[in-house]
């Protein structure tokens, strides 16, 4: 039912409209009103957690104004709008962002001075939003930022996960994983109990015949659960633009309780209905670049996708236009395949709720989707069980059969003699058990499909999609290479650096049209511009060395040449690599005679990140560098020439500190494994060099900024299985130099040797499948070249300089107007600022 207010009313709505704050009064009324009323406290009574939170909720009630006439504005213009789905959006803080978006910050930090805070200390209460694992859900969260940004009609659909990634504790250098409870108090989001849907789940499908004499199919039976929205304002920068990011939470239908079991004295397990509805939105899945076929994983997906699907039909009906307009109104881009089902929910919806056609309905679902891939790694690529499908969602396993049949049909006529070509392509997989493959019904369902990476588009069309760019031609099959927020990533992160900039690039303009950045060149030469370069540098250096110290009890000194490599610890990033390259280090040095060793540059290897709870490897390679740094720290010969620090519980906020601080960081992953990798694009923007290896997105950051610039090493994409062919079928030497690591581990030098056997066999004995070996040699040399460098400041400024110039192309706002051109169709709706 439609609640509107009729026309005579609407003009004391109008004479009464919120007003927003504007300046530091307004602010510091909005505070203190918070503070007394919201949270029923008082001057005598808030610490900063009290003053946090009133002034997220100040700011709440900005955005939210703000979110309401986007919301009108775009429905009453009624145009095309995209829907994001990701099952991971990895947000991080709000509070920072949000100021900074709609350019406050100054009047909130002199606000809460007066009433007596440092806005750092209230910054630092928030708990981070953790719905995510790492690359692939952080790309979402700054797509809504340059969505909104952009002023495109956009929004995001997710999962209102109660448990986010866990938090990561190291206890004798190993990760202890705890579980993160982040919503205590979440001023960032509004709870529309009102926006429920109910989700079906199990059943069975009975056919019958309708009013027309047509056959229809009938989902019955089963269980229902209710999906109740929860929505996150997202704010444009310097834009009224405020998008919705609607997430998903599971209940019990029917309210708390089954009343009929309840009156029935069966209290027990009425309440067990309502945990097990609840357990759907539960927890995150903590596996980044792997999936484990768990029946709740497949439960969460289609739940969300329902509910998503439900509310985008909805507000496609209140249009009242005809269904095959529906492409012209709706994008739909499915992150990777976990929202695939999508695809087949449409179709069902279109068919057995709405009564069309087969071929119109196939029609207005293939040109509504678009599926982007993130990675070549089969133990990623997502395949379920039929016998699972079939048992959960009965219809959806009879549409998927139906599509893969007039699919194969196709293919049948236009490859006639090629019959291997239809056990290579088909939906179903025939195998052993048979298994629904999630890619192939995804590149069939949508009407294009892009990769990350220019090398990783290319890889996608030569390797696992390699048929269907056959059947369907190239076209299809396109390239949008990632990018990141700089209003987050340069603006939030690195103050100071960003205000530099702006004072050679013409103001903060650089931040909406990052391609500015390009200004920068002419002032490389300016000494001391150079300078101040140099001293923002080493601050944010004197800032991590800090929050190592608070956090490890480790002293590093901030002259050293901070070496970081922060991303999920997974054997294709290589941090064994990097650990095994630093004992090697530590070997060396030990070796020198004081006065040799007193001419080496003082470096300080910096990790952080998680290892999926099931990962046993990548938990080995924690501990040795755990057990690495256990010893080279306190190491007296040593001092600071090396010291080696694992960074515990890698996430959004603590990479704010982390980027800007890099002199080199590490993008090192086997050739042709790393999708696009985006943290590398982080890490430069913030004046840091790279060493990386030819692989996603480094090819890229090399063409932009020039080879000069970056230290590449390491061995091909295109030789990569010919190596493994060697290592498996030939004679496989182990590089020398490694070989003494393996050595000095095996003596027992780090602790316990038997603790890395398998990491050393992985590699001695096992193929090495990742080539740390073959890359070992040429991944130390460039280190070398590395220090050198560094030796040289005035050189190495000078390159770090020019490699900001040239990060222009690295902003997601260059991503999102890729998109919107070349896959969505859809244009911006501009808005003047009132
Ligand atoms: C990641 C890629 O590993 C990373 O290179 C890329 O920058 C990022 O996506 C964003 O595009 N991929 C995944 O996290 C991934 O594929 N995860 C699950 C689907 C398996």
């Amino acid at each position: 039912v439609e609640a509107s207010i009729p026309e005579p009313q609407r003009e004391a709505w109008q004479r009464n409209q919120v007003a927003n704050f504007a300046n530091k009064d307004g602010f510091e009324r909005e505070v203190v009103r918070h503070v007394e009323t919201t949270l029923a406290r008082s001057m005598f009574n808030c610490d900063e957690v009290a003053a946090y939170s009133a002034t997220s909720l100040a700011f709440r009630d900005r955005l939210i104004t703000d979110w309401n006439k986007t919301q009108q504005r775009q429905t009453f213009r009624d145009t095309k709008r995209v829907y994001y789905l990701s099952l991971e959006f990895l947000m991080g803080r709000a509070l920072d962002n949000a100021m900074l978006n709609v350019g406050l910050k100054d009047v909130a930090k002199d606000g809460l001075n007066e009433l007596g805070f440092r806005i750092e200390d209230v910054i630092k209460q928030e708990h981070d939003a953790a719905l995510g694992n790492g690359g692939l859900g952080r790309l979402a969260a700054c797509f809504l930022d340059s969505l909104a940004s952009l002023n495109y009609p956009a929004w995001g659909y997710g999962l209102r996960y109660r448990y986010g990634i866990f938090k990561q504790e190291i206890i004798d250098g190993y990760q202890v994983e705890v579980p993160d409870y982040w919503l205590d108090f979440n001023p960032w989001e509004f709870p529309r109990h009102d926006v429920n849907v109910d989700i079906q789940f199990f059943g069975h499908v009975n056919k019958t015949t309708n009013a027309d004499g047509k056959t229809v199919s009938v989902w019955e039976g089963g269980e229902i659960v209710q999906a109740v929205a929860y929505d996150v304002p997202i704010p444009g920068y310097d834009t009224p633009t405020t998008n919705n990011l609607r997430l998903w939470s599971s209940k019990a239908s029917g309210g708390e309780f089954d009343f009929q079991k309840f009156n029935n004295g069966d209290y027990e397990s009425s309440v067990a209905d309502q945990q097990r509805a609840e357990t759907i939105s539960a927890v995150l899945y903590p596996n980044d670049n792997l999936e484990r076929g768990k029946e709740l994983r497949l439960k969460q997906q289609y739940f969300w996708v329902a509910a998503s699907l439900y509310d985008i039909v909805r507000r496609f009906k209140k249009s009242k236009r005809a269904w095959r307009e529906f492409p012209e109104q709706v994008a739909i881009q499915l992150n990777d395949t976990h929202p695939t089902l999508a695809i087949v929910e449409l179709q069902r919806i279109l068919i057995d709720v709405e009564g069309l056609e087969w071929d119109a309905a196939w029609d207005i679902v293939t040109n509504t989707f678009g599926y982007t891939n993130h990675t070549v790694l089969p133990e990623a690529l997502e395949k379920w069980p039929v016998g699972l499908v079939q048992h959960l969602l009965p219809r959806h396993l009879q549409i998927i059969y139906d599509i893969n049949l007039y699919f194969l049909q196709k293919i049948e006529k236009a490859f006639p003699n090629d019959r291997d070509m239809l056990r290579r392509v088909s939906i179903i997989e025939e195998s052993q058990i048979k298994m629904v493959r999630m890619a192939f019904l995804a590149i069939v369902g949508s009407h294009k499909v892009n990769g990350v990476a220019e090398l990783h588009s290319d890889l996608i069309k030569t390797t696992i999609f390699k048929d269907f760019v056959q059947i369907y031609g190239p076209d299809k099959f396109t390239n949008v290479t990632n990018g990141i927020t700089p209003r987050r990533w340069l603006h939030q992160a690195n103050p100071r650096l960003s205000e530099l900039i702006a004072s050679k690039c013409g103001g903060l303009e650089f931040l909406k049209d990052l391609t500015l950045l390009n200004k920068l060149e002419q002032h490389i030469g300016d000494k001391e511009f150079r300078r101040e370069w140099a001293e923002i540098k080493y601050a944010n250096k004197v800032r991590l060395a800090k929050h190592i110290k608070d956090a490890t009890g480790v002293t590093v000194n901030p002259a050293s040449l901070f070496d970081i490599q922060v991303k999920r610890i997974h054997e294709y990033k290589r941090q064994q690599l990097n650990i095994f390259g630093v004992i090697h280090r530590y070997l060396t040095l030990k070796a020198m005679k004081p006065e040799e060793r007193k001419k080496q540059l003082p470096r300080v290897s910096i990790f952080g990140g998680k290892a999926a709870p099931g990962y046993w490897m990548a938990k080995q390679i924690i501990h040795l560098i755990n057990a690495v740094g256990a010893v080279v720290n306190k190491d007296e010969d040593i001092g600071d020439l090396l010291k080696v620090i694992f960074l515990e519980d890698y996430n959004v906020s603590k990479a704010e500190i982390i980027c800007p601080a890099s002199d080199i960081s590490e993008h090192i992953s086997t050739a042709g494994t790393e999708a696009s990798g985006t943290s590398n694009m982080k890490f430069v923007l913030n004046g840091g060099l790279i060493i990386g290896t030819c692989d996603g997105a480094n090819i890229e950051i090399t063409r932009e900024i020039g080879e000069n610039n970056i230290f590449l090493f390491g061995n091909l994409a295109e030789d990569v299985e010919d190596l493994r062919h060697a290592h498996t079928y030939g004679s496989h030497t182990i590089d020398s130099d490694l070989d003494k690591v393996f050595d000095e581990i095996e003596k027992g030098t780090f602790g316990t040797p038997h603790d890395f056997g398998a990491m050393i066999g992985a590699v001695r004995n096992h193929g090495d499948y990742y080539l740390v070996s073959d890359d070992f040699h040429s991944y130390m040399e460039t280190h070398q070249l590395v220090d050198e460098s560094y030796r040289n400041q005035d050189e190495w400024i000078a390159k770090c300089i020019t490699s900001v110039a040239r990060m222009g192309f690295f902003t997601s706002d260059r991503c999102i107007n890729e998109y919107g051109e070349e896959i969505w169709n859809v244009e911006p709706l501009p808005v003047e600022r009132n």
